[in-house]
């Protein structure tokens, strides 16, 4: 059986909720960052890690995610065929890997970002963090704008890559998604799909 490997609430959260979507059957083992049980399958010690039932290791969430999509055209979550629909698909999982996912790090780890280690400091390059997490909030909220999904071609695995990061501004942005009513629409569609829930639900217990 193909195994997720995961932690709670972390960028895991969209393959896992795709592999719901798609509904074959699958493992989903919770990890500990850094962990011995993680760095046995990914030196990185990160999630997402997928490991297919012959033994062969995906990593890096964007990759695992067009895998599945094309694994399964079945679940039509590639968000449409054609080769400009493939290339928007790149375009907004490369965002979502490069611009807005990263734009997180400088909030929740801060200390990757300056060796001064006083509050004052730390706080500096958290404040930075909400000034990019804004910005790339910004540019994801007008693409949505007159649109149900981030692809034209209907709901896809990039809608899933979006939910966790989405979930994180909620909760770290002070005043949340205030300003950003196309995001938040995204939001409460996926929140309110029985398969995303599940996965909360599965996650939240372990
Ligand atoms: N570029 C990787 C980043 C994966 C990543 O850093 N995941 C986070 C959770 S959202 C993690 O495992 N962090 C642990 C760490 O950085 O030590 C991807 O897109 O899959």
């Amino acid at each position: 059986m193909p195994t997720l490997y995961y932690a709670l609430g972390a960028c895991s959260l969209a393959p896992h909720i795709v592999l719901e979507w798609i509904g074959v059957p699958y493992e989903a083992v919770k990890v500990q960052y850094g962990s011995n049980e993680l760095l046995a399958v990914n030196p990185a010690g990160a999630v997402p890690t997928f490991r297919e039932d012959d033994g062969w290791i995906l990593t890096q969430a964007g990759a695992i995610l067009d895998y599945l999509a094309h694994k399964h055209p079945e679940a039509g979550l590639a968000g449409g065929d054609g080769q400009r629909t493939k290339a928007e698909a790149h375009r907004w999982s490369a965002f979502l890997t490069s611009d807005v996912h990263a734009a997180f790090w400088p909030v929740f780890m801060p200390f990757r970002y300056t060796i001064d280690e006083s509050v004052p400091a730390r706080q500096a390059v958290v404040d930075a963090g909400h000034k990019l997490i804004k910005r790339q909030f910004g540019i994801l909220d007008r693409h949505l704008e007159g649109r149900e999904y981030i692809l034209d071609g209907g709901r896809s695995v990039i809608d899933a890559y979006a939910f966790p990061m989405i979930r994180w501004a909620t909760k770290l942005l002070p005043g949340g998604l205030e300003g950003y009513p196309n995001v938040q629409t995204l939001h409460d569609r996926l929140a309110a799909d029985p398969a995303v829930q599940k996965v909360l639900a599965r996650e939240a217990r372990g």
